[in-house]
């Protein structure tokens, strides 16, 4: 870090700007940001974003743009062979297409992708020598990227490329990596192939590693990092190779070898519909009422209650608020959990339903003068959408519904609740 460089020290929300003067960004990196025709605000404020959803304090922002422009400078960038199995490239293409500032410039400036099926100006022979000059020149330096799973049956041959099956070139490339990335839920557990009956035999880089008895030159395992999502998220993707370069050490793995910043947390957690969760409100069918008012899509099999993934938090395409599948009003289907997407009926209902509060947002039955009712608690839940907006804004109208509560109780004849969700 440059030494005139001051951390953030008072941008505590994800994606806030601090408001005191940010640190002075490095000329390499002012360079480099003029060269991908981006603002320094707008890569203050990603950074500071990408910062928190790393899990990182704010104030380690100095350092997360320190490993940037020493990266962005330094002609040494870590070596990356990107490897496609069985998949339908949804991973690359959702990283080409993140917007967030130019995500894949930063990316791909950040590393050296030295073989990538998809992104390779090179093809056929060319391609391969690329792959070859590379694996001789970076032998235990190397990051494996893997997107798509291993076919296991009838010897892989479901899947070659220039002639080989995954599990050929896993044997070839794996021994002399210094760590595997698995991207998607392909190659972290199978993915979409590895549904009933999967007939490919599909299954996820570990696995295949432990089936085939690969393990690094030396012995010892291959490191797995496994990012599942269908496609995986490009902001888990950047903030894992984020996280490596800033601090230099592989990011804290939970039993599944998910990076704990983005996996640590129920979907159901962090939704925004949760405090109608919680007051029992639910749409009960595509189109009706509950659904319209964006109430919970537990009983349409929404699995958010047992898959661990950041998406209400990071939410995808950067193009507005709610950008998730819940967000536009489609259950959790379970993409980024192993045993989940792929393989439970899409509308069962989920089991083990957290009992847990949200992360970030209150319960909706909350303590306040007056006392609230379950109904208008999650009217104003609806009205709210959320509990920010709800702790914010809603608490007159809650009052305005439980006053006209009252007085539906003591006159059934009255239409006063249905002029008060008019509120
Ligand atoms: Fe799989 Fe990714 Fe789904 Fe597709 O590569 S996780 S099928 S979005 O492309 O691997
Ligand atoms: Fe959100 Fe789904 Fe949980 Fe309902 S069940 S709160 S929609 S994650
Ligand atoms: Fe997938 Fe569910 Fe996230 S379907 S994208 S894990 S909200």
């Amino acid at each position: 870090m440059n030494n005139q460089q001051q951390p953030f020290s008072d941008a505590s929300s994800h994606g806030s700007l601090p408001s005191s003067p940010p640190p002075a960004l490095p000329p390499a990196l002012e360079d480099h940001l003029e060269l991908h025709g981006l603002s320094r605000r707008r890569f203050l404020q990603f950074a500071t974003s990408i910062t928190a959803a790393m899990g990182l304090p704010a104030t380690m922002t100095g350092q997360v743009l320190a490993a940037v422009e020493q990266q962005a400078a330094s002609p040494a960038r870590p070596p990356v062979i990107w490897l496609h199995f069985q998949e339908c490239t949804g991973c690359t293409e959702s990283l080409l297409r993140a917007t967030h500032p130019t995500l894949e410039g930063l990316i791909l400036d950040l590393i050296s992708l030295d073989y990538s099926e998809t992104l390779l100006a090179a093809a056929g022979h060319q391609a391969e020598q690329a792959l070859h000059d590379s694996l001789e020149k970076n032998k235990g330096n190397f990051i494996l990227v893997v997107e798509g799973s291993v076919p296991t049956a009838d010897n892989g041959n479901f899947c070659k490329v220039a002639g080989k099956t995954p599990q050929q070139m896993l044997h070839e490339i794996a021994p002399h990596a210094a760590a595997a990335i698995a991207i998607g839920s392909c190659a972290s557990w199978g993915g979409v192939q590895s549904a009933a009956p999967n007939p490919t035999g599909a299954v996820g880089i570990q696995e295949a590693l432990d089936l085939y008895g690969i393990t690094k030159a030396d012995g010892t395992p291959l490191p797995v990092i496994n990012l599942p999502g269908c496609p995986a998220s490009p902001y888990n993707i950047l903030s894992t190779v984020l996280y490596y370069l800033t601090l230099q050490q592989l990011p804290e793995l939970d039993a599944k070898h998910r990076p704990k910043f983005a996996y640590g947390r129920l979907i159901h957690e962090n939704c925004e519909r949760r405090p109608h969760f919680d007051a029992g409100h639910f749409a009960e069918e595509y189109g009706d009422e509950g659904h319209r008012q964006g109430w919970c899509l537990f009983k349409l099999g929404c699995k958010g209650p047992e898959t661990y993934a950041n998406c209400p938090v990071i939410e995808f395409g950067d193009v507005g608020g709610n950008t998730w599948p819940v967000g536009i009003g489609h259950p959790c289907f379970g993409c980024s959990e192993q045993g989940v997407g792929f393989h439970k009926p899409q509308h069962e209902q989920a089991k083990n339903v957290s009992v847990t509060s949200p992360s970030i947002f209150p319960g909706i039955i909350t303590e306040h003068p007056g006392g609230v009712t379950l109904t208008s608690a999650a009217v104003a839940g609806a009205i709210g959408g959320g509990a920010l907006v709800y702790a914010l804004g809603a608490n007159s109208k809650l009052k305005a519904l439980e006053e006209a509560e009252a007085q539906s109780a003591s006159d059934p004849s009255s239409d006063a609740l249905s002029e008060g969700t008019k509120a």
